[in-house]
């Protein structure tokens, strides 16, 4: 059984920037309700109702993991430990992005698997084998014919967004090898209560996964989670090792720890998802409250990082032109369009002391200190961030 704990009002598509903002466009903006459920039996916490993939994988996709100078240290120093724990020949990447994962493996030695096909054309380019589709049975069938079996499977935020995870389970146990290891990492359940951060509920995010969850839904697939690591990436992400049951490996010590705290934070029980959602409430109020305080001393507010996670407060807080000036991006397929549902112009970086902006509100808070660091020159200056991460507040 299912039951819904928070409401995030109607949503609209994260990654449909909007060209320009005319009465047509506006016509045909597609908004859900973004209602998100705990499952009593298997403790999975979950979009209620989500978005059709071919809605949002589409040939514009626009996030590209490699804006960030973070997220390319992450991914090299994973590739690497993964290269040189599991040895593997051929290894594959689900939601391989614009390769920035890939680019630290031999093309020879790697599949990429990626159903945004403007994406998938990037990796193709560079020499890597890359399949423009969803991953499923169908294509798991399709590589093991034409590859044999994989050794390593890496999936970085995107297993959390495919609706079906016994399609990708099985998907998984058809074409990995006996001793293959299955690496994924996705935002973590822990880290959002713990933060309050509701951002990380939006289409894309279908699941926010806890252990717990996962190891009750690998069960009917024979597989197990042989390791798992709390990380501090994207505001707290959870990273799996799963093999095959009867594989070579033994359980780490670590997967019974965090089973256990989790046990201790009551991820398992329905009440603690109650309380986070009184706590979002609360948090919207008080963004409100605060923008709203500057708005009337004429302060220059912006926000800073085109992301997706800013699109759920921005559409659940009714944030738009009359509090937030515009955004800033580094990502160019993202410039001089606007945010989907609350249409704020998304420009590209600025002299944020030339342009007298007096707080820029942090829509990449996962990315505050690369951030903080790049602005420091604003912040000598008397400019503030905003954040609403674990608490609204301005950062001095
Ligand atoms: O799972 C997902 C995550 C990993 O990426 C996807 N479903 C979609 C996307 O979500 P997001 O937009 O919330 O992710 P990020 O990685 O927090 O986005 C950061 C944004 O901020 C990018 O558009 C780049 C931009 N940025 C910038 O303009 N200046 C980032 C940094 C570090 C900067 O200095």
């Amino acid at each position: 059984m299912k039951k819904i704990f928070l409401n995030l009002s109607k949503q609209p598509i994260t990654n449909s920037y909007l060209k320009n903002i005319n009465s047509s466009t506006l016509k045909r903006e597609f908004f859900y309700n973004l209602s998100i459920v705990f499952d009593l039996n298997n403790y999975l916490v979950s979009i209620k109702k989500p978005v059709n993939p071919e809605k949002q994988y589409t040939d514009t996709y626009a996030h590209r993991a490699s804006q960030s100078k973070t997220m390319n240290l992450s991914f090299k120093k994973i590739a690497n430990k993964l290269k040189k724990k599991f040895r593997p020949t051929l290894s594959m990447e689900i939601g391989s992005n614009d390769g920035v994962f890939l680019k630290n493996f031999n093309k020879n030695n790697i599949i990429a698997v990626e159903p945004c096909k403007n994406l998938a054309k990037i990796t193709n380019k560079k020499g890597y084998l890359t399949y423009d589709k969803f991953w499923d049975v169908n294509l798991a069938k399709q590589i093991l014919k034409k590859k044999g079996k994989v050794d390593l499977i890496y999936s970085a935020n995107t297993i959390s967004h495919i609706p079906n995870l016994k399609e990708v389970f099985k998907a998984v146990s058809i074409c990995l090898s006996n001793n293959g290891v299955f690496v994924f990492e996705d935002p973590y359940i822990g880290s959002v209560i713990k933060n309050n951060s509701y951002d990380q509920f939006y289409d894309e995010h279908v699941h926010v996964f806890s252990l717990m969850a996962i190891s009750n839904l690998l069960k009917a697939h024979k597989l197990k989670i042989i390791d798992t690591e709390i990380l501090s990436t994207h505001g707290g992400s959870i990273r799996f090792y799963v093999a095959k049951n009867d594989s070579k490996y033994k359980i780490s010590k670590f997967v019974k720890k965090i089973q256990n705290s989790e046990i201790r934070g009551k991820l398992n029980k329905f009440s603690t998802y109650k309380k986070f959602s009184l706590r979002v409430q609360n948090s919207k109020k008080q963004l409100v409250k605060l923008l709203k305080k500057l708005n009337e001393k004429n302060k220059k507010v912006i926000s800073y990082g085109a992301t997706y996670k800013s699109a759920t407060v921005f559409n659940y807080c009714n944030i738009d032109k009359r509090l937030i000036d515009y955004v800033v991006d580094s990502t160019k397929n993202k410039q001089w369009k606007y945010t989907p549902g609350k249409h704020l112009l998304i420009k590209p970086p600025i002299d944020m002391i030339k342009e007298k902006i007096d707080y820029a509100f942090l829509g990449a808070w996962n990315f505050s200190k690369e951030i903080m660091n790049k602005e420091k020159k604003f912040i000598k200056n008397g400019g503030k961030f905003i954040t609403h991460v674990p608490k609204v507040k301005i950062l001095r």
